[in-house]
């Protein structure tokens, strides 16, 4: 993907710890669109190298594996966000030159406009539900965090992958469900409520869910039930219930009594344990 080889080494650092969507970009794009309030930081550089970071479902059982080995991430409130700053912090170590990184969730106003630098990059592109849509993965990806590099984004490839399936959806059945979150967000006691038990999601948050999942593009990308879950009520419960399907791996030699998460069987997700 890289104009230098550090780049793709960052990359490829988050991939394997499952931020595993990366697209650089010339910030300059951007900023010839965004208002003013979103620009960021360009170092004096017209056009800086930026790299935009997002995650499919694939961060999931490798972040459980996170929260598996390190209790201090267990008890941290926020445990997804703190895994993915350690992750990209880890991953610039390889960066040689000053940068800057602007983290997703961070809660700063204004928020960092992530979708639509996903969408300048050519990440994902943004669509009429609010909701960031990739090529392969649909609306089932995260965005984390945009980094700028205090280089020169010249070297990029000057072409972005264009791709426009809202404009060319035929049902956009994104639009009517979001209609019916809104309303259901206005109608729905839950809002003010506890979070229901898990694995069950209130009607409300149903009916946000409800608009990925009548996007018809990357289906197969689907977040499994927990994930979905987790995202949706950042419960900790969720993570407990995810942690207790897992069973540890058999011990080198042992019998394998075929049950997920054996190294043999289907795990949950539908894949055996070390595929990612
Ligand atoms: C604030 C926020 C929300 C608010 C939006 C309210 C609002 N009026 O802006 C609320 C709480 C409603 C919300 C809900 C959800 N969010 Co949200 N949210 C954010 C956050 C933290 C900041 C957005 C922002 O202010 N951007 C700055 C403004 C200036 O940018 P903008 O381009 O002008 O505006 C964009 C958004 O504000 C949003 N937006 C603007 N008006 C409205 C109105 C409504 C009703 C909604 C839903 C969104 C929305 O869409 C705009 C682009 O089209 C981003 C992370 C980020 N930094 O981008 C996540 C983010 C956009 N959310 C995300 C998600 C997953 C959700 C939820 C699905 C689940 C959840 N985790 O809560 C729901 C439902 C969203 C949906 N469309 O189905 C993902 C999107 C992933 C994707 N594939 O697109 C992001 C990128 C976070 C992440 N970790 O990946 N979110
Ligand atoms: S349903 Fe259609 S318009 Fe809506 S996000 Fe998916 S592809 Fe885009």
């Amino acid at each position: 993907m890289g104009a230098a080889p550090w780049l793709e080494e960052i990359r490829l650092a988050c991939a394997r710890q499952g931020i595993d969507l990366a697209r650089p970009f010339g910030l300059g794009a951007f900023h010839e669109q965004c208002a003013r309030e979103h620009r960021l930081d360009d170092f004096g550089r017209p056009n800086p190298l930026a790299l935009v970071l997002g995650n499919t479902r694939a961060l999931w059982p490798v972040f459980l594996d996170a929260l598996a080995a390190r209790p201090a991430l267990r008890v941290d409130p926020h445990p997804l966000d703190r895994y993915v700053e350690e992750v990209v912090q880890g991953a610039l170590s390889r960066a040689p030159d000053r940068h800057r990184v602007y983290w997703g969730h961070h809660r700063q106003r204004p928020a960092i406009a992530l979708q639509r630098i996903a969408a300048v990059a050519g990440l994902a592109e943004l669509g009429p539900a609010h909701l960031s849509v990739h090529p392969e993965h649909g609306p089932w990806i995260g965005l984390r965090a945009v980094v700028i590099f205090d280089v020169d984004a010249s070297e990029l490839p000057g072409e972005r992958p264009s791709f426009r399936a809202c404009a060319t959806c035929p049902g956009r059945a994104c639009v009517p469900a979001l209609s019916r979150a809104l309303a259901a967000s206005q109608a729905c006691p839950d809002s003010q409520g506890e979070p229901p038990p898990p694995p069950l999601l209130s009607s409300e948050r149903s009916a946000w869910l409800a608009i990925r999942e009548a996007c018809p593009v990357g289906r197969g990308a689907r977040y499994e039930p927990l994930q979905v879950h987790y995202h949706y009520t950042k419960d900790p419960r969720a993570l407990e219930q995810a942690l207790a399907a897992r069973r540890p791996p058999p011990r080198d030699g042992a019998p394998c009594d075929g049950a997920p998460p054996c190294a043999a069987a289907p795990s949950g997700n539908g894949r055996a344990v070390g595929q990612r």
